[in-house]
């Protein structure tokens, strides 16, 4: 059986961490062997590299630094996690990839789409997701979600107008490119969004068999 990699997307609080869960379960019981990671992380040195980027760092970072952490683990986790897992014809479920990096470094930050094109066929080559998931909340519902967490993060600090360009930015890529992002209104109370999404894949691995 051929691998496939899927990625699960969305501003902060859309619910990726509860709707990965109902993903791979739904893919095992299909008989699918599957590797669950995430980024920024999912290897030794990326849980460190993701300390940094999320850390409470006084003086913050320049984008450029922050863009090239980002591809930093990116490479680590291709090379010792997502590709040999899809060489053996298991299934990546990863909790965000690159698409984070158009919608948070290039819609959040404003940084150059063009570079990071850049860095993404240097340190991926061809490699994309074969299906990505976008879980679409407004922003003030995915903050109210995410709010009762301890202190914030690096990203959850930012403005509410730094999530709606991420969220924009996520938007900008589903339209262009159907076939492989598919959005999923993650507004609906968790049962709905959770029937959608077993839809969705159970869709997806009838035409990957
Ligand atoms: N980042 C980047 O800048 N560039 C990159 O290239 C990459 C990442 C890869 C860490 O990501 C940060 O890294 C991220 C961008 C940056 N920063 N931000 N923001 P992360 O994915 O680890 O962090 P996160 O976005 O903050 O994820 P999260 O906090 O774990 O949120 P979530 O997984 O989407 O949500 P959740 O934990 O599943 O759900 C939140 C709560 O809502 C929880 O209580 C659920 O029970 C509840 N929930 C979920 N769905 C529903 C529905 N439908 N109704 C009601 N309640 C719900």
């Amino acid at each position: 059986m051929t691998g496939r990699f899927v990625t699960v997307e969305g501003v902060e609080g859309a619910g990726k961490t509860t709707c990965l869960a109902l993903l791979q379960e739904r893919l095992e019981a299909a008989g699918r062997h599957v590797v669950r990671t995430r980024e920024p992380g999912g290897t030794l040195l990326g849980e460190e590299i993701r300390q940094l980027l999320l850390g409470h760092r006084a003086e913050g970072m320049s984008g450029d630094a922050e863009l090239l952490l980002v591809f930093a683990a990116r490479a680590e986790h291709l090379a010792r996690v997502i590709r040999p897992a899809l060489a053996a014809g298991h299934w990546v479920l990863c909790d965000r990839f690159t698409d984070a990096t158009y919608a948070y470094q290039g819609g959040g930050r404003g940084l150059d789409v063009e570079r990071i094109a850049l860095l993404e066929h240097l340190v991926q080559g061809n490699l994309r997701p074969d299906l990505t998931i976008v879980l679409d909340v407004p922003v003030d519902v995915g903050l109210a979600r995410a709010g009762g967490r301890s202190t914030p993060d690096r990203f959850e600090s930012e403005q509410a107008t730094f999530h709606a360009a991420v969220r924009a930015a996520y938007l900008r890529i589903a339209a262009r490119e159907p076939q492989r992002v598919r959005v999923v209104d993650a507004s609906r109370p968790l049962d709905t969004v959770q029937a959608t999404l077993a839809g969705l894949i159970d869709g997806f691995l009838a035409v990957t068999r």
